[in-house]
């Protein structure tokens, strides 16, 4: 994406220029988004370079899920702490590495926000893509006091900017401010973030079909009757879809954004809440899909329309192009979620 003269357009011009897209964003906020940008460059750089500087495999705990921390899990938790610290906007945090609410600039913190620091972290050992995704909102309580950690719990029609950074073969950095989705790319020769697709739309259908097809035994009646649609040949519906999936929601949602089609993360017998997070990873993911034109829901209503009741609440989630949401609520519908 460039300008009429054809001049590329850095991250920086858009959201000082393009105030169309952006108008949700004051100069606060975007002091924030640029220090996350910052934390994005440098949990990239550390992640490429983990298998020569001992950074792979884990670091010997567990964390509050149950799930083997990675070594590149807490450094990228840093790099985001350390990020929302030099920003001084930031009252409160939530990361899915840390149990507990974070307190940052308590008393005059303006906003909070709550991340994935490594969405994907079991691909880390073999190179394949992760992410990281984080979700901004504002508080409600007044400036000055110590706000109530109750304020992280809101819904995620309350979020102001969500975003997301893909390591993949290029830094991929997608966000939106309400105005639409923006997508750009680390142009790592400039160290700047190019804009490369302005107000991003995804297909209203695609033949993509994102889900762990392992869990099938213990999935509902409904979603098990689905992935055997998405499998019946029908050429006039463009079936049967490819099945794609990673094992990092980030990359394959990113894939579906470009491309069409649906991800799925249900309720299992492992995961009877399902095992995607509310805060950092449903909310900022169905924020950023629903700007680019798609829906997301948890298999009964809107994901954005949940109240959350605890900062690491589960959810399942059916995220997408339109039709193919509506054709797997169908299947849904009178049948257990
Ligand atoms: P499974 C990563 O831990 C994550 O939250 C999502 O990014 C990913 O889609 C899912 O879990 C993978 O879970 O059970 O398929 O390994």
């Amino acid at each position: 994406m460039s300008d009429e003269n054809n001049k590329r357009i850095t991250f920086e011009e858009f959201i000082k220029t393009d105030q169309k897209h952006i108008s949700g964003v004051d100069n606060e906020l975007t002091a924030l988004l640029k220090e996350i940008l910052l934390a994005g460059k440098s949990i990239s750089s550390i992640s490429g370079r983990a298998p020569i500087s001992g950074l792979t495999g884990t670091d010997g705990s567990v964390n509050q899920h149950g799930d083997k921390v990675k070594k590149l899990d807490l450094i990228a938790e840093e790099e985001m702490v350390s990020a929302l610290r030099r920003a001084t906007s930031v009252c409160m945090a939530v990361s899915e590495e840390t149990e507990e609410v974070i307190h940052l600039n308590s008393e005059n913190g303006n906003y909070i926000v709550s991340f994935d620091p490594i969405d994907g972290s079991a691909n880390i050992d073999t190179n394949l893509s992760t992410g990281t995704i984080f979700s901004i909102s504002k508080r409600q309580s007044k400036i000055g006091g110590k706000p109530d950690e109750e304020e992280v719990l809101q819904t995620g029609d309350v979020q102001v900017v969500a975003g997301y950074f893909l390591y993949g073969p290029a830094l991929v950095f997608c966000f939106t401010a309400g105005s639409g989705l923006h997508q750009f790319i680390l142009d790592s020769d400039t160290g700047t973030f190019i804009l490369v697709r302005e107000n991003c739309k995804i297909p209203g259908h695609g033949t993509v079909y994102s889900i762990n097809e392992g869990g099938v035994e213990t999935f509902s009646a409904g979603v098990k009757n689905y992935i055997r649609y998405c499998q019946e040949g029908d050429p006039a519906t463009g079936r049967p879809y490819l099945s794609r999936y990673c094992g990092a929601m980030v990359a394959d949602i990113h894939r579906i954004l470009l491309e069409g089609g649906i991800f799925i993360y249900p309720r299992t017998d492992e995961f009877p809440s399902g095992k995607v997070r509310m805060l950092y990873e449903c909310n900022p993911m169905s924020f950023i899909i629903e700007e680019a034109g798609g829906m997301s829901v948890n298999g009964r209503k809107r994901i954005m329309e949940v109240e959350p009741d605890d900062i690491h609440q589960q959810s399942p989630i059916f995220i997408g192009s339109t039709q193919n949401v509506k054709t797997v609520l169908s299947f849904l519908e009178n049948q257990d979620q």
